[in-house]
């Protein structure tokens, strides 16, 4: 099948991160963009929220106050999912029921004292800060010994079980490799032990080659549709520098990244003139001490809205029973991104 007829026919593309495949049916949505226009999204939200746990100096559900912070702000989970000392825990000798003590800790991060304020309505040196704490996290968890991992995330919107509209992330830090980052390395060291070059920096020019899936870009970082991607307006925001982590950034590199997570942002949210749901995510190298030198730091964006804000993709029968399938290809949707206008946040624009 040629490249034209990707948005003609069923097919499978391969993802080359996971290793798994994706049923594209294009032909299900062949009709053109239906171009719904959406009530824009104006509820208002406070600067601050006496009742929410995340602003500054209010009360934690853990019983624990926040100071009066005015930096991005970073504390232990109170409902952490992961605890520092848990006792050892084997099964018996010759079970089929396996299992394993894992240890590590969980961490919130308030993005922004403001409550009603996201990475679209954020100036540059704000998310900068943001870097940095993600940075600080990384460095900070990873060089303990008992941490191996640290996972960045956030969930935004309550569909992505967004618990507080307050901008804020997660971090999770354990002492072994969880299942998806664990799948990219392998795949990531198989294609650096065959062709001795990294798999995202070749992925990425190859498709600065065919600029069909990408979405925007600037001197140090790319925003694209991967070829394999699942969900509908999924991207995968790449560095053009290879390194395998986030600490290691320029200063220019800091800027230009935070500039363009505020676009994608105003960009997802620009598009259903909504406050856009996704999970977000940083995959990085292990940090276990060791060299990944086949490891190229990236960041993920999962988001399940379709067609507006209102339809949402859901991963049920074939994709719960068989593989994951998408009718939007990847070229449709980065079209659709890329004509949207990032200069000014909708909420922000005159109405
Ligand atoms: P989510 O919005 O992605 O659910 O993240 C919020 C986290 O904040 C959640 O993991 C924690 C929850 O356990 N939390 C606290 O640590 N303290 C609180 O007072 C409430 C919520
Ligand atoms: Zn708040």
């Amino acid at each position: 099948m040629n490249h034209p007829d990707y948005d003609r026919f069923p097919h499978r593309r391969f993802n080359l991160l996971t290793g798994e495949w994706v049923l594209v049916s294009p032909h299900r949505t062949q009709r053109p963009w239906q171009g719904q226009t959406e009530v824009p999204d104006r509820t208002v939200v406070a600067e601050f929220d006496p009742s929410c746990y995340l602003c500054p100096g209010n009360l934690r559900a853990g019983g624990a106050s926040n100071p009066d912070y005015r930096e991005p702000y970073v504390f232990t989970n109170d409902f952490a999912a992961l605890l520092a000392d848990v006792p050892p825990c084997k099964a018996q000798e010759g079970s089929l029921l396996r299992a394993e003590a894992e240890s590590g800790t969980c961490r919130v991060i308030c993005y922004s004292p403001r409550h009603d304020l996201s990475f679209g309505q954020m100036p540059v040196a704000d998310v900068s800060a943001v870097v940095r704490a993600w940075q600080n996290e990384y460095v900070e968890l990873g060089s303990k010994p008992q941490i191996n991992h640290v996972q960045i995330f956030e969930n935004r919107g309550s569909i992505m079980g967004c618990s507080n509209p307050h901008p804020h992330g997660q971090i999770w830090a354990n002492a072994t490799v969880p299942t998806l980052p664990a799948r990219e390395g392998r795949q990531q060291k198989t294609f650096f032990e065959e062709k001795g070059t990294c798999l995202l920096c070749a992925y990425l020019e190859e498709e600065l080659y065919h600029p069909e899936r990408l979405v925007m870009a600037n001197d140090h970082f790319v925003v694209l549709i991967p070829f394999w991607a699942t969900w509908p307006f999924e991207t995968l925001l790449l560095p053009r520098r290879h390194d395998s982590r986030i600490s290691e950034l320029t200063g220019e590199e800091m800027a230009a990244l935070a500039d363009i997570m505020i676009h994608l942002n105003i960009c997802y949210d620009n598009l259903f003139a909504t406050t856009f749901p996704y999970s977000m995510g940083i995959h990085q190298q292990p940090t276990d001490g060791l060299e990944y030198p086949e490891w190229h730091w990236h960041i993920h964006y999962f988001p399940p809205l379709l067609r507006s804000a209102s339809v949402k993709k859901h991963m049920v029968g074939y994709e719960m029973l068989a593989m994951p399938q998408r009718d939007l290809t990847a070229e449709v949707c980065a079209e659709r991104l890329r004509v949207v206008p990032t200069d000014c946040h909708y909420r922000e624009r005159p109405q």
